[in-house]
């Protein structure tokens, strides 16, 4: 795919040839294609969203159940590790970068549960069984109620990108709501409300008024765009990109 960019926000992913046009240096550039090894619809248009205006091009690889066998190890790190290293056995001839993203909500007074089993959890006791786990952990106070709550979603994105493993990282904290609500997004998002974000867009503690916010809104109850600003997996994959980056300019 061609897409025409200025020359100051080229990426060296991006293969450039430049031309001037007015006076101005223009790249025409073509796009990195990305495979996104993913079953998960709602993390495929995440990923598109947030990679496609960088200048890349996501694309979905779909395999046949049971061609990749999630392993069930102790960190998102770890099984985003084992599952890339599955997915380069499929990558489409021609191609050089596959990604896989390991995500899950840690539950603080749960010790982490689901973590690294959240698939499995939502699968089988899904939203409002979450809830009634923390049934015990109520209070009058939102402040409270917040802290007594505590949570994040976490992701870990893991890209061959034909002769390396580039790993990136997100935390997206917050607190798991008293109800489920809201249909937008996918998975714990009607339970979870994300902490507010100072300017600089780092968390604040409980209680503490940001100039980003949801106003005690779920991730389910939010457009897609408000998910992507505070979002785990939008930080992953910025974290991801920007070591790209870094180490494309050392070549
Ligand atoms: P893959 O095919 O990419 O593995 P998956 O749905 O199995 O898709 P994960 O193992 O990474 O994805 O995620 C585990 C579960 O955690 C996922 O199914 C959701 O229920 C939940 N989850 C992860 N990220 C989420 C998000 O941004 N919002 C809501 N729930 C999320």
């Amino acid at each position: 795919m061609l897409i025409h960019q200025s020359y100051q926000i080229t990426l060296k992913s991006v293969l450039k040839g430049g031309i001037i046009l007015g006076g101005n240096i223009v790249a025409w550039t073509m796009s990195t294609v990305i495979w996104f090894l993913t079953g998960n619809e709602g993390k495929l248009a995440e990923a598109t969203q947030h990679l496609g205006p960088l200048g890349y091009e996501v694309r979905q690889l779909s395999l046949p159940k049971g061609t990749i066998v999630e392993p069930q190890l102790d960190t998102l790190e770890e099984v985003a590790i084992a599952k890339l290293e599955q997915a380069k056995q499929h990558l489409p001839t021609g191609d050089t970068h596959i990604m896989v993203e390991d995500a899950g909500l840690f539950v603080n007074p749960l010790d982490g549960f689901p973590g690294v089993y959240s698939s499995h959890a939502f699968k089988t006791i899904g939203n409002p069984g979450l809830l009634r786990l923390l049934s015990h952990l109520q209070s009058e106070d939102p402040v409270q109620a917040a802290s007594l709550r505590s949570a994040s979603f976490q992701a870990v994105a893991a890209l061959w990108d034909g002769s390396r493993v580039i790993l990136g990282s997100g935390v997206c904290p917050g607190a798991i709501a008293s109800t489920v609500s809201g249909e937008e997004g996918f998975g714990f998002d009607p339970i979870f409300v994300p902490l507010d974000l100072d300017e600089f867009g780092q968390p604040l503690p409980p209680g503490v008024y940001g100039t980003t916010s949801t106003h005690g809104a779920t991730f389910g109850s939010v457009p897609q765009t408000t998910k992507q600003i505070f979002s785990h997996r939008r930080r992953a994959l910025d974290a991801l990109v920007a070591e790209l980056s870094s180490q494309s300019e050392h070549e």
